[in-house]
């Protein structure tokens, strides 16, 4: 599909009211213009509110200042566990989220052909109902399964849930598979728990397997890590990159990547073994205790030495001082953990060394099962049960993938489903808070799955590459402008709540789900007059007004019966360190090594990972990000470039079975010899971002689809490229 329309044409037929561009100003004066009517100064709240950051998931807690009608600055807020008092430099920016120039103000439906670029501006009436008369005739010619939904994690994903579940279609692709989902599955079959959370107060010795928590930030676990690591605790670090978790690191690791598990597996050999670890714990808690010395018999420090290349006396010393250090040892379970197929394995010898050194659930270990269900303890609208569905998912789940969570689901599976038309052809997709075409592996396959839809809506705050190949944009009102369900964190519900009055025609998602619901006929299921009247009844329960906690910006959660039984959800109620439910599905019940696939000659593992400075694929139009953000660049260790006579920044064109692309290079020591670097979220191709726009190439054009078929999991590291100087 090509683009031919400039920035200049597409805002004449788009018909956006936008003026000129604003880099430098700040904050633009039809901003203020727009905004000055509210009432949000008034002496109450005396021009600092307190919401919600959603620059990314971690939602920490921020005060908006405001002066006349618009945000000044935001802060952290010192009440929330999440932020305690501080913004990372993405939250900090948020301001730019809501004054991005480039916002979508009204909602458009496409006039040209998908992917130019051409839409007219619409009122909501009109593309409400076009949005759910295509829905519906969808529904009615081929079934509510032909209607694919997919969206990430936002607070008012209930109410989108709602509108799918209602509709009756089985068909949701969440981030789950390309983000957690090794992580989750491994620790559900192991402990009965999703995640567990990390407590730092008395931890010694820290294990990070790709977790590069200094960068890929959640603000207060990677403050707790800074206090841990400046308190003295030990952080072993294994990344192939020279990351700045690896800068802060007693060592770093450059291990051979996908080999995290034969590492992992050997320090386990080497505690059991020599008996090192808690054995009062192992012997009450673990299923698996009498045959773990022989599952892992095989699995020296010298045999993991030839795989990872990490020498062998040196993992028998990591796993010695991490035993040493009890349960004030923590091996981090990582987040992404979508590197390889054998993801899970890695994951499963992370849960076994929690159990070994008896850190889980006891008193003073740094690792609890103490994590609140979303929603839990607030109240909610009634609404009648969901229609039953027999279609079979597109996903896979459960029929190809019987041990991925349902919730998980399968995400590239669902994509790839939708272009092969196997079991049944997918025909309309309805997106929100997502951007498929750039998170998704091999994006010219996103693409023809794009290109199968009879119909493709987008609910989005700006014109991001997913809203490009949509036919219908709706605008929500950015985070700052809008309300969103309560946010349970530790013992407290937040609230998030509009700081400001929404630019342009913006609608938070409480409100467009429930009009689009009215027109499907399932207005049962959207019980709510508007936003304030859902948080009413979320707050119901608790005797507290909505008025109280948008002053203070929470309200504590009544106190939970804390049962001291530590008790594990798992078949057996222990800690199942050999799964029957694994071995019954024909698995290895223990952990296991699954060799992975690895480069030929002349071809390089392709790497990803977070920068401090951008959160995934949403971002990279927001100017003041970009001002502070690195061009992002190839990285290749200095002396593999040396030896393909490439330079720093020649240009140059990466190749993978899946695509091409050309970028500049970064020849830098930070990297291992057999490895390439590429910064997710770049390569957009939207025109509507007009910073984003031409900046850098995608990886995602380059990524193969790999899955792992326990946890259905992608394998984001598993994809190998030519480097060539164009
Ligand atoms: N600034 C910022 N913070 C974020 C986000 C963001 O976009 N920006 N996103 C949030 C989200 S959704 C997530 S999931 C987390 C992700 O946070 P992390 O789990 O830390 O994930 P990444 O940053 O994607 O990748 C981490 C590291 O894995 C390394 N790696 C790749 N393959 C292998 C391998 O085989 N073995 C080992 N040991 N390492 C490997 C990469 O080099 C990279 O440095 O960050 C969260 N925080
Ligand atoms: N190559 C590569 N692929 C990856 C990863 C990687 O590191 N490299 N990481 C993986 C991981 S860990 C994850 S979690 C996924 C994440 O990838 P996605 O699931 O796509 O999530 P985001 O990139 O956060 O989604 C951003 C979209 O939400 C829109 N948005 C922002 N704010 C709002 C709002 O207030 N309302 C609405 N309606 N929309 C909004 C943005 O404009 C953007 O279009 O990607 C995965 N894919
Ligand atoms: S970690 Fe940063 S971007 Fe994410 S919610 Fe907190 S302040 Fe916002
Ligand atoms: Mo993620």
């Amino acid at each position: 599909m090509t683009n031919t329309l400039s920035r200049r044409d597409f805002l004449k037929v788009g018909g956006a009211t936008i003026g000129a561009a604003v880099l430098g100003q700040f904050i633009p004066p039809w901003v203020a213009e727009a905004a000055r009517a509210n009432g949000m100064l008034d002496a109450t709240n005396s021009g600092t509110i307190p919401s919600m950051c959603e620059m990314c998931v971690w939602r920490c807690g921020l005060l908006a200042k405001v002066e006349e009608g618009r945000v000044v600055k935001l802060e952290g807020n010192p009440d929330h566990p999440h932020s305690n008092g501080k913004l990372c430099p993405r939250g900090q920016s948020g301001l730019m989220n809501t004054y991005d120039p480039d916002r979508v103000l009204t909602p458009l439906i496409r006039v040209g052909k998908r992917g130019e670029g051409l839409f007219r501006k619409a009122s909501w009436e009109e593309a409400l109902d076009l949005v759910a008369q295509n829905m519906l005739d969808i529904k009615q010619k081929y079934g509510a399964e032909a209607m694919v939904f997919s969206s990430t994690h936002n607070l008012s994903q209930p109410l989108f849930e709602n509108l799918l579940y209602a509709f009756g279609s089985p068909n949701y692709g969440t981030q789950r598979s390309l983000c957690f989902n090794a992580m989750i599955t491994a620790f559900l079959l192991t402990y009965g728990i999703e995640e567990p959370s990390r407590k730092y107060d008395d931890v010694e010795f820290i294990l990070l397997v790709g977790r590069n928590l200094m960068e890929a930030i959640s603000t207060s676990e990677t403050s707790e890590l800074s206090h841990a690591i400046d308190r003295g605790a030990k952080l072993v670090y294994l990344d192939p990159r020279y990351t700045k978790t690896a800068s802060k690191a007693a060592e770093w690791i450059p291990i051979r990547p996908g080999t995290d598990s034969a590492f992992l597996l050997a320090m386990i050999n080497v505690i059991v073994t020599n008996e090192l670890a808690d054995c009062e714990f192992v012997k009450q808690y673990v299923v698996g205790c009498d045959g773990i010395k022989v599952a892992m018999l095989s699995y020296t420090p010298e045999w993991a030495e030839s795989i990872t290349g990490v020498p062998a006396v040196t993992i028998n010393r990591i796993a010695r001082e991490y035993a040493a250090a009890k349960h004030n040892a923590l091996a981090h379970p990582g987040w992404r953990t979508s590197n390889f197929i054998n993801s899970f394995q890695t994951e499963r010898a992370i849960a076994t060394l929690n159990a070994l050194s008896g850190n889980v659930l006891t008193p003073g270990g740094c690792l609890s099962a103490d994590v609140a269900a979303e929603g839990a303890g607030l109240g909610a609208p009634s609404q009648p049960s969901y229609p039953r569905v027999s279609a079979m998912r597109l996903d896979g789940v459960p029929w190809k993938y019987p041990l991925v969570p349902l919730k998980l689901g399968v995400f590239q599976e669902l994509r790839d489903a939708i272009v092969t038309g196997e079991p049944y052809q997918a025909h309309g997709w309805f997106i929100s808070r997502q951007n498929p075409i750039l998170a998704l592996p091999d994006r010219g396959r996103t693409l023809e799955a794009f290109g199968k839809m009879d119909f493709i809506t987008t609910v989005d705050i700006i014109m991001n590459d997913t809203s490009w190949f949509s036919d219908v944009i709706l605008p929500e009102a950015s985070y700052l402008e809008r309300y969103d369900p309560l946010n349970i964190v530790g013992d407290k519900a937040f609230i998030r709540q509009p700081v400001i009055e929404p630019q342009g025609d913006g609608k938070s998602a409480l409100w467009i789900y429930k009009q689009l619901g009215e027109r499907f006929g399932l207005g049962d299921y959207f019980q709510y007059t508007d936003e304030e009247d859902y948080i009413r009844q979320q707050l119901k329960p608790l005797g507290i007004s909505l008025e109280a906690v948008k002053e203070k910006g929470y309200t504590v959660m009544p106190e939970k019966e804390n049962s001291r039984e530590i008790t594990f959800n798992t078949p057996s109620g222990k800690i199942e360190v050999y799964s029957e439910t694994l071995k019954n599905s024909g698995f290895s019940p223990w952990p296991t090594w699954e060799e992975p696939l690895a480069p030929g000659q002349n071809e390089f593992y392709l790497l990803t990972g977070k920068v401090a400075q951008q959160t995934q694929f949403g971002t990279q139009n927001n100017q003041l990000l970009h001002k502070y953000s690195d061009e992002p660049r190839l990285w290749m260790n200095v002396a593999t470039a040396k030896n393909l006579g490439l330079a720093d920044n020649d240009l140059v064109e990466v190749t993978s079975p899946a695509g091409k692309i050309h970028i500049k290079l970064e020849a830098t020591q930070a990297i291992r010899p057999d490895c390439v670097y590429l910064t997710p979220g770049y390569g957009h191709l939207s025109k509507g971002l007009t910073v984003a726009y031409g900046v850098g190439a995608s990886d995602s054009d380059l990524h193969v689809t790999y899955t792992d078929p326990i946890s259905g999991g992608q394998a984001l590291s598993q994809t190998f490229v030519t480097v060539k100087k164009i």
